[in-house]
């Protein structure tokens, strides 16, 4: 089947611009969609566990009479694990275990050093109280994205781990469950929308008030966490899914097609673009893609999402490839190149860089270790994958001695007096000891 992919070459006129085009996403919520959800949000924070109830028996079509009916106990989880393939749960434990270990690397440790004088300057780290994880309930439901969320916080040190995840129709995903059970989540309650974002960030009778929420959810839930930044901290504001596939012509065209397909089965906004310095490969992978095709099974999302959104990039040479590639500073960049190590150093901006052809990206989706949640929509140029370091907080240490204290006073002093700030400039001058 013929598949309408954008191509085009760095040779064309306007190729930046055109470039921008394709990538261009508009995530400005719609006002509707926020007069509701601030509806939603100011209900839930007013009155508490009835409008959260009333909120989920209306979205998610449930008959649920008392608030203690959300909580799935830690009985249920376990017997969800027992129901589910054992080949599922063996894989879930195995990538659990990968995703601890790599993250076990970032943990911040607390730092203080000692001048002269004995003064003590330090920064202590400490993990945050009480998490957030939003699961996507339907068809979106990752249990791999349960593992990715929740593995950074236990590294962390986070003390409690509250899961949300919404039940259309009273339906739960068993892997879910699972995944929930094997990370070590402390609490389950089957709420979801923008009625469990105001739950979390507020507090009810039932669900506790967090400190920070993460998670990706849909146009709701996104606006949900834009609404009560501030009350809690939040992960960010995901957009849909990207790949950039770097190849120099020698990897076999159907891994490429692929590697592209993974990413357009995610859904229809999902992205996947491919640059080639070799023509005659671009037109392989499209063989390969239009061969393929037929045999998947999310064929028609597959399809949508190259058609509208895809592109194939002829360039001039490798180094023009990674200008391209920084300039769109993908979620994931995947290098299926014969030296990724000697190209890596010039890569900028992306939030997943996969080196070489036997590294696709679905590997780093489910186990190699890294996290899957990354910087989309070309936030790779100023921010980092979801880690440890996203729930622990630092605070600064400071500890005076006599003689110390007198030294910073005497720096102090103008400052404050320079401000008019008269009790600052006392406050330090009473540590001046020849004042004494
Ligand atoms: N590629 C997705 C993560 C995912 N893939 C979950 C499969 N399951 C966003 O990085
Ligand atoms: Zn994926």
């Amino acid at each position: 089947m013929k598949i309408n992919i954008t191509n085009f070459s760095s040779k064309d006129e306007g190729f930046y611009s055109k470039l921008d085009s394709i990538l261009a996403w508009d995530s400005v919520s719609d006002l509707d969609v926020q007069a509701s959800v601030l509806n939603i949000v100011d209900s839930v924070r007013r009155e508490g566990d009835s409008a959260l109830v009333e909120f989920t028996n209306r979205f998610d079509r449930r008959q649920v009479a008392s608030p203690s009916e959300l909580e799935i106990s830690k009985e249920q989880l376990q017997a969800a694990r027992a129901r589910v393939d054992s080949g599922i749960v063996l894989s879930l434990e195995a990538a659990a275990k990968r995703v601890n270990d790599y993250h076990e690397k970032q943990v911040q440790e607390s730092w203080q050093y000692q001048e002269a004088d004995g003064t003590i300057l330090g920064q202590k780290i400490t993990p945050l109280d009480r998490v957030g994880v939003y699961v996507p309930g339907g068809k979106a439901a990752y249990p791999s994205s349960v593992l990715m969320n929740v593995m950074p916080a236990k590294v962390a040190g986070v003390k409690e781990i509250i899961m949300v995840v919404p039940t259309p129709d009273g339906f739960v995903n068993d892997i879910v469950l699972a995944a929930a059970d094997i990370a070590g989540v402390d609490k389950v309650f089957t709420v979801g929308g923008a009625q469990a974002i105001a739950a979390l960030a507020y507090g009810t009778e039932t669900i506790p008030k967090v400190d920070k929420i993460v998670g990706p959810g849909n146009i709701y839930v996104a606006t949900a966490k834009k609404m009560v930044f501030g009350v809690v901290g939040i992960d960010m504001i995901a957009g849909p899914s990207e790949i950039l596939v770097v190849c120099d012509g020698k990897t076999d065209p159907d891994w490429i097609a692929m590697d592209l397909f993974s990413q357009a089965e995610h859904d229809e906004d999902a992205q996947s673009i491919l640059i080639s310095p070799d023509a005659l490969f671009l037109e392989k992978v499209q063989q390969s893609m239009e061969r393929l095709i037929e045999t998947q099974s999310r064929k028609a999302i597959i399809l949508t999402s190259l058609e509208s959104r895809g592109a194939f990039i002829h360039v001039e040479s490798m180094e023009q490839a990674i200008d391209v590639a920084n300039h769109v500073a993908a979620e994931h960049l995947e290098l299926s190149i014969d030296n990724p190590e000697e190209w890596v150093g010039k890569v900028r901006h992306a939030g997943a860089i996969f080196m070489g052809r036997h590294t696709p990206e679905a590997l780093g989706d489910y186990c190699a270790g890294p996290n899957h949640v990354l910087p989309t929509s070309g936030t790779a140029r100023f921010s980092s994958p979801l880690g440890v370091y996203d729930f622990q907080k630092r605070s600064s240490l400071i500890y005076c001695s006599p003689e110390g204290a007198s030294e910073l006073a005497k720096i102090a002093s103008p400052l404050a007096r320079g401000e008019s700030l008269e009790a600052h400039a006392l406050s330090a001058e009473y540590r001046i000891l020849e004042s004494k």
